[in-house]
């Protein structure tokens, strides 16, 4: 499976999602490196599929195209964060009848951040943000000091305007520090624990906080997912990688469930770290994903 390439400059208004790649990991903590390595290898990881989803959904209903790594700059992070930026505008300046839907491969999980910055500026409607995660990323300040990094991602989101806690669901953590439980106890994000999720029934699980987003009058959603979400059976190559995660299918029927909930409004994978990885299996299971995602979303389209 291989995807057009566009250039961004000439991209019009007829694709329904947009794939681009941010190969930058300056942001990142983890001493395990190479998350900007991952576009390269989630894109070379499709063409190991055919053609349908596992569900026979054809996903090349709607046009996809990928518009390749945009620039990025490991020491200038204003100037990173612009390049950033200025992709997903010139993105969601696209929008007419149909919804281009930018799918962005990380990357450290950083890149979230410019990300939901130019949504917020420029999307029409009210959103929510669906994060999967081991982690919940709400340092404030990286060993005191660092104020942007791939682990203070969300506690930088929280401070923009027109974002609100409530509007943030975070699914499959496990690896909570100090700082950031004295935060989430001072606030009412709860997050949905990898720990809940085994216990239960993930469908009812899911349902009723999707409802109660929905009930807060949200109807799309931004949908962030960290592939360290994954056990590390299913994802090694990550820069933090934390057992007890996920199981593939586990986050495969979330993904399915909250679009029947939801209109997905962008998407980005990240943290994936091929140099960590085995037999690239979790470029497979990252590429995997985002295919049967697309296929979700599409039949909703319908
Ligand atoms: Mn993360």
């Amino acid at each position: 499976m291989v995807f057009e390439k566009v250039d961004k400059y000439e991209l019009k208004d007829d694709s329904s999602f947009v794939i681009l790649g941010i190969p930058f990991e300056a942001t990142s903590t983890s001493p395990r490196a190479g998350a900007k390595e991952a576009p390269l290898a989630i894109r070379k990881a499709f063409n190991y599929f055919s053609l349908l989803t596992e569900l026979g959904i054809d996903i090349f209903q709607k046009k996809i195209v990928d518009i390749g790594d945009i620039e990025v700059y490991p020491s200038l992070l204003e100037e990173t964060m612009t390049s950033i930026e200025e992709t997903i505008s010139l993105i969601l300046s696209l929008r007419s009848d149909n919804l281009p839907i930018p799918i962005t491969l990380g990357g450290d999980h950083f890149i979230t951040y410019p990300i939901i910055r130019k949504f917020l500026q420029i999307f029409p409607h009210k959103f929510g943000i669906i994060i999967f995660d081991a982690h919940v990323d709400l340092y404030d300040k990286w060993l005191y000091k660092e104020k942007y990094a791939h682990c203070t991602v969300f506690h930088r989101i929280l401070e923009l305007q027109s974002i609100e806690k409530e509007d943030l669901l975070f699914i499959g953590t496990r690896d909570i520090d100090y700082e950031e439980a004295e935060f989430l106890k001072n606030t009412s994000i709860k997050p949905i624990s990898s720990h809940s999720i085994s216990q239960g029934d993930l469908k009812a699980l899911l349902s009723q906080r999707f409802q109660r987003l929905q009930r807060r009058g949200i109807d799309h959603v931004y949908v962030s997912i960290d592939i360290d979400v994954l056990d590390p059976i299913f994802a090694p190559g990550t820069g933090y990688p934390i057992p007890g995660g996920l199981t593939y299918r586990q986050l495969w029927k979330a993904l399915d469930l909250l679009t029947q909930y939801f209109q997905v409004i962008g998407i980005d994978l990240v943290e994936v770290c091929p140099p960590y990885d085995s037999s690239e299996i979790t470029s497979i299971t990252a590429a995997r994903l985002l295919m049967e995602f697309i296929g979700f979303i599409t039949e909703k389209m319908k």
